[in-house]
């Protein structure tokens, strides 16, 4: 049997007498620590972002909770019908999605406008869909502008989210 280059260094550190092994003993201590230490960072640091997705993801089920429980209270002739079916705001050529409604839900233009509406809620994306208009991909950020060039009432919704309505009524101008 031969002993290799390694286990002939181990044997002789063995030998070496108590100076040498503890001057050995507290190299490997050092390095084990900070190894340690290094691993706790990663751990600590994982732990961290496993807590913030958790946090994350929670606040996204109670958004979906909060829109679903304010879709539930709409029901039947509910917020969202209702504010559509309110008297149209005038003066106004901006609308804004946030907290899963259009605000005004309602106006009331003069052909040849531009409807500008502007996605401000930050976590729920929206879009706009009407007869002959829409915004396409839900947006989060960001806005849709539609020219209403001719008179008419032009009803038009969230696709994500029921209740989520609007009119716009474009007047002779
Ligand atoms: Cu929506």
């Amino acid at each position: 049997m031969t002993t290799t280059g390694h286990e002939r260094s181990a044997i002789r550190a063995m030998y070496a007498g108590p100076g040498r092994a503890s001057w050995l003993s507290t190299i490997w201590a050092v390095k084990a620590g900070k190894r340690l230490a290094r691993r706790a960072a990663t751990a600590m640091f994982l732990l961290g972002t496993g807590i913030a997705l958790r946090r994350l993801r929670l606040m996204l089920v109670l958004l979906a909770l909060a829109a679903i429980v304010l879709a539930g209270c709409g029901g039947e002739g509910g917020n969202g019908e209702a504010a559509a079916a309110a008297a149209p705001v005038s003066g106004v050529s901006e609308v804004a999605a946030t907290d899963n409604q259009f605000t005004p839900a309602a106006i009331q233009v003069p052909a040849g406008t531009t409807v500008t509406w502007r996605f401000q809620d930050r976590f729920v994306p929206h879009d706009v869909k009407g007869d002959g208009f829409a915004s396409g991909e839900p947006q989060r950020s960001g806005s849709f502008a539609h020219t209403f060039d001719r008179p008419g009432t032009y009803p038009y919704r969230c696709t994500l989210h029921a209740g989520m309505d609007g009119r716009v009524v474009v007047t002779v101008s």
